[in-house]
């Protein structure tokens, strides 16, 4: 791709974004987690990500269950809000942050056992309600900090460190997030920046549920001969759908692709998604098609990477509650407390069977 930039110079300085942030502006404490291990790198593409996006920290809010992987909140935007919520329950906590304060933009990061095994019902209603959650899971395949147990998501055969394979299915979190309705759903590498960037900067455009499964490798538990989400196999079987780029609504850039070799689409906010064909050409507004690819993917021992389905247009959850536009939190307790002359009408409504309740609101 080339790309023009008619922006004007001057302005911010080049070490800065849009908003004036330095990188370092992004940053979070120092890791603990073992060095190399995959949810690293995916702490470091979210701070370039949002760096890049000219995310406002102070509008973000990072969530998380339990895992090293809900750990890494704490890694990247120092600056944001956070809630460290028990294991697996995170969407219920990501749901009433978002009922309250829709300004904010919602990270959930989760890992596979977190989602896949004790939060499953909570995965499945978040997305099927399509809150606006740009929930990431760390996928390596076991329980990294229990000392690498499988988890839900490690394939048939799949072995552990001491030879034992595993013999259950796996549960693929992207084909039952196409399946529930998932507005965005996008399957990724820690160790491939260069696709798992523009997904995060485009699922941070997208207004409903925006699935990320990222397949991120422990170093302790899972990275050897026999683990099929080690480095060396996620590098042998990875195939990319596409070359992605994204381009938000604030850069004045013009895209110069060969006609015919992209496929754009466009998010809610005007920022575009540039899918530039690799062998065949990929439909990935078709939720038929993303589930047959990911089907198939599997027969054929692939790892499918890339956007795997994108519906932009979709109702969020707060559209379909018919919330009003200013936050629950900060409304005066008068306009969310029904007064008691509301409540009185509604208990007599209740008790005689007559009159109808008025409107609340007001004193
Ligand atoms: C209710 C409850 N059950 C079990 C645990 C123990 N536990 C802590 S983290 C974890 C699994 C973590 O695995 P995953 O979500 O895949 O994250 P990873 O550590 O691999 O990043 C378990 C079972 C717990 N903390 N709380
Ligand atoms: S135990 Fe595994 S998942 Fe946990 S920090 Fe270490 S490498 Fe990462």
């Amino acid at each position: 791709m080339s790309t023009e930039t008619t922006r004007p110079a001057g302005g911010a300085p080049a070490n800065t974004n849009r908003i004036g942030l330095t990188r370092a502006d992004y940053d979070g404490s120092k890791t603990t987690l073992c060095p190399g291990c995959g949810h690293n790198a995916i702490t470091g593409g979210i701070i370039q990500a949002a760096w890049e996006a000219g995310l406002e920290p102070h509008r973000v809010a990072k969530l998380s269950g339990i895992g090293c992987s809900s750990k890494t909140p704490a890694y990247f935007l120092g600056h944001s809000h956070g809630f460290n919520a028990v294991h697996g329950r995170m969407p219920s906590i990501a749901t009433g942050v978002h009922a309250a304060n829709r300004e904010l933009l919602l990270i959930g990061v989760s890992g596979d056992g977190d989602t896949a095994s004790i939060g499953m019902g909570q995965f499945v209603h978040l997305v099927r309600r399509n809150v606006p959650v740009v929930y990431i899971v760390e996928n390596n395949g076991v329980y990294g900090l229990t000392k690498g147990q499988f988890s839900a998501t490690a394939d048939i055969g799949s072995t552990q460190k001491t030879g034992k394979a595993n013999e259950l299915m796996p549960i693929d979190l992207c084909a039952l997030a196409i399946e529930l309705g998932c507005g965005f759903v996008a399957r990724s590498f820690s160790g491939d920046q260069k696709q798992l960037r523009p997904l995060l900067k485009a699922a941070f455009a997208h207004r409903g549920t925006a699935v990320l499964d990222v397949i991120s490798p422990c170093v302790t538990f899972a990275d050897h001969e026999g683990s099929t989400k080690s480095y060396a196999a996620v590098k042998e079987h990875d195939a990319p759908l596409h070359d992605i780029e994204f381009v938000p609504y604030f850069e004045d850039i013009t895209v110069d692709y060969e006609p015919g070799t992209t496929r754009e689409v466009t998010m809610p906010d005007g920022s575009q998604i540039y899918l530039k064909k690799l062998t065949a050409d990929y439909d990935p507004t078709s939720r038929e098609n993303a589930l047959r690819v990911v089907h198939e993917a599997r027969r054929e021992n692939k790892l499918i990477t890339g956007l795997l389905f994108v519906s932009p247009e979709d109702p969020p959850f707060d559209a379909e509650l018919k919330l009003m536009d200013e936050p629950l939190a900060s409304l005066s307790l008068d306009r969310v407390r029904p007064p008691k002359r509301v409540l009185d009408e509604i208990i007599e409504t209740l008790r005689t069977g007559k009159g109808a309740a008025s409107a609340g609101g007001g004193g």
